[in-house]
């Protein structure tokens, strides 16, 4: 029976990651998958996540199932988080949110939710987007096409390109933006190129899906939002998927939701009854840990201030790392201009290394990069940053 099955290509990231794990250069670097490693080159637990846990072990009650959606307490931080608590979303219970494993998680409800509900609507992502985001489509039997995003000469965002693009895209499509920290360029629109986009949502009469992965990782939790409460601002329908993987460091717990915004309460229950029904068939119900512990944390004032602090902390140290990079390449002499580096927002950047640059830096140094030249800026520190440069300048001299 199955001995007519293929062997599928290893994901570009993960598959990067596991190749890592067995590299036998003592020196090795991991600027691969994006994964927040400290100054000492870890990724620790949270101390917010500590003590939530902590809390946790010595109330919890039961194991029994949570609900489809996950608890109250969690979806109700988590669109206080998303719109701010006091938009007027919330106040006329325009939007309903279901827990997901994941940001993934709440990618593949909103694909399958899509495929049944907006029939013939084709997903368009950015080019280049993360890895996942056409498989995922995909998998449900969607057809994905791509807008323009980036350009590579100038290693900056192609807004007027990406504006005609997405004027070709027909009402009743789906269009996915990053909320913020692009990946994998770590380049996002600013205000006013958000403003644009939103108006031009709302005269072509697409549906704007938000993956929102790395609130907080950018300019600040409120800041990063921007562009998502702009869009709530000009048109009335939206999902969003968002994840805590990266902002409360719980990659293994896969805790995220799934946001469906509608134009009247009674809409966005009859979506949402569609939506639980969509995870029903999937999971059943949700893993409780994570989303306890981010619930727990959000709506404890201590927990969360510690969180905050956390959270800045991690935002902080990339930036660094981003300065770091770009004058520690200057002081070895490397004569391309990297300064853009330290402009973007988020783990990644788009560093205009090609696929032969890459494939040296690892079998000659250990040094991991996603093929595309996606470098992970969280994978840097202090320690590594002298022999990261040497090896570049190395291949970039070559
Ligand atoms: N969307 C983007 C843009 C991501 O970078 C990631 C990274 O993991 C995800 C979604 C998925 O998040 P999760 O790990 O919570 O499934
Ligand atoms: O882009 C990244 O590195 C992270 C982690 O299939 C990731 O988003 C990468 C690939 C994947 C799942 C998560």
């Amino acid at each position: 029976m199955f001995e007519h099955i293929q062997v599928a290509p290893a994901d570009p990231i993960l598959g990067l990651n596991d190749a890592y794990r067995n590299e036998t250069n003592p020196n090795k670097i991991n600027l691969g998958v994006g994964v927040y490693k400290d100054e000492a080159g870890a990724t620790p637990i949270l101390k917010s996540v500590k003590q939530a846990e902590e809390r946790l072990v010595k109330n919890e009650k039961t194991k029994s199932y949570l609900s489809i959606e996950g608890p109250e307490a969690y979806r109700d931080a988590v669109q206080a988080l998303l719109f701010g608590a006091d938009h007027e979303i919330i106040a006329k219970q325009r939007a309903r949110t279901a827990q997901s494993p994941g940001g993934t998680g709440a990618l593949r409800i909103a694909a399958e939710f899509i495929k049944k509900h907006l029939p013939g609507a084709t997903v368009w992502v950015s080019n280049p987007t993360w890895a996942n985001h056409q498989s995922v489509f995909q998998s449900v039997g969607l057809e994905v096409g791509s807008y323009a995003y980036y350009d590579a000469t100038t290693k900056s965002l192609d807004f007027e390109a990406m504006l005609a693009s997405l004027s070709q895209v027909p009402e009743g499509d789906v269009v996915l933006f990053h909320g913020c920290c692009h990946n994998p360029t770590g380049i996002d629109p600013t205000t006013e190129q958000w403003a644009q986009l939103a108006k031009l949502c709302s005269k072509q009469g697409f549906l704007p899906l938000f993956d929102f992965a790395y609130q907080g990782f950018g300019s600040g939790l409120e800041e990063d939002a921007t562009g998502l409460r702009i869009f709530l601002n000009q048109v009335q329908e939206m999902l969003i998927a968002n994840s805590f993987s990266k902002n409360f460091g719980l990659y293994n717990e896969r805790v995220g939701a799934l946001t469906v915004v509608c134009e009247t309460s009674d809409h966005a229950d009859a979506a949402f009854s569609q939506v639980k029904r969509c995870i029903r068939a999937n999971y059943s119900n949700p893993p409780a840990h994570g989303s306890a512990v981010v619930s727990e944390i959000l709506n404890d004032p201590q927990l969360r201030s510690l969180w905050e602090m956390e959270l800045q902390a991690m935002r902080t140290r990339i930036h660094e790392m981003r300065s770091l990079f770009v004058s520690t390449l200057r002081a070895k002499g490397v004569a391309q201009d990297f300064s853009f580096i330290s402009k973007q927002q988020g783990m990644f950047s788009f560093s205009g290394l090609t696929p032969d640059q890459v494939a040296q830096l690892r079998s000659e140094f250990g040094i991991y990069i996603v093929g595309s030249g996606r470098i992970s800026v969280a994978g840097m520190t202090k320690d590594n940053m002298e022999p990261l440069c040497d090896a570049i300048a190395k291949v970039l001299a070559d």
